[in-house]
């Protein structure tokens, strides 16, 4: 099996495994990404299987469109402002629980949907986890703000790069109709005041730190034909 091959099937194990956790009855939101697509095309099926009542509350275009395609009823987070669990997952989680996410573009409704959650099921592959953050952090920001937020990120200690789209040469325009920076920090020594620093930035949306949620987090990984908690 290739390295990919091993990644996909850890993603795959471990998708699975959080989708066993959903219970009849409850409001589920659904991240963004492959791993987390794997525990919706789960849930689809456990709903059939099992006959039980789920909605989903997705985290983007992307998982609506597979929710439904899974055959998920998909609800607006307007219509579950509390939701029983979160299924998601990151690009990049330490020690602390604090996570770095949108990688996928989807951080923003990601964030309000983890912050509208009982419990937050985080799932990863080996190659997320860190002893400390250290990869860019994906940062929302209105198009008007997006040069002055990168002179900010600057001032901060870091570099600030507008996320070209994959299909043409444009900056990607996120489901909210914003632009991504990545912003390059190398080892952050202290998530949570990035995150308030980042935040207070004027044009910025939401940054893809997430360090407010490790109480509610299990963080699962997936690897070597299993997974585990954290
Ligand atoms: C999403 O999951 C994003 O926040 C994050 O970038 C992505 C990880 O994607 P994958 O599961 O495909 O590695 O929540």
């Amino acid at each position: 099996m290739t390295s990919k091959q091993a990644n996909l099937e850890a993603k795959r194990i471990v998708g699975i495994a959080a989708a066993g956790e959903v219970e009849d009855g409850m409001a589920v939101g659904l991240g963004t990404g492959s791993t987390a697509n794997y525990a919706i095309i789960r849930i689809g099926e456990r709903i059939r299987e099992e006959e039980i009542a789920v909605v989903g509350v997705p985290t983007s275009y992307q998982s609506a469109i597979r929710a439904r395609a899974a055959g998920i009823r998909v609800a607006d987070l307007a219509d579950y402002p509390e939701l029983d669990l979160t299924i998601d997952g990151a690009d990049q989680v330490d020690a602390a629980f604090n996570v770095i996410k949108g990688g996928g573009a989807a951080h923003t409704r990601e964030k309000c949907v983890a912050d509208a959650s009982t419990r937050i099921l985080i799932v990863v592959d080996v190659t997320k986890v860190a002893d400390r953050l250290h990869m860019p952090v994906p940062v929302e920001v209105v198009p008007y703000a997006a040069t002055g937020v990168a002179r900010h990120v600057g001032r901060l200690g870091g570099d600030a790069v507008i996320r070209e789209g994959v299909k043409k040469d444009g900056p990607v325009i996120t489901d909210n109709g914003n632009f991504i920076l990545d912003c390059a920090f190398g080892t952050i020594e202290d998530p949570e005041n990035l995150e308030t620093s980042l935040n207070t930035i004027p044009g910025v949306l939401t940054s893809g730190l997430f360090t407010e949620y490790a109480e509610k987090m299990t963080v699962m990984v997936g690897g070597d034909g299993s997974y585990r908690i954290l």
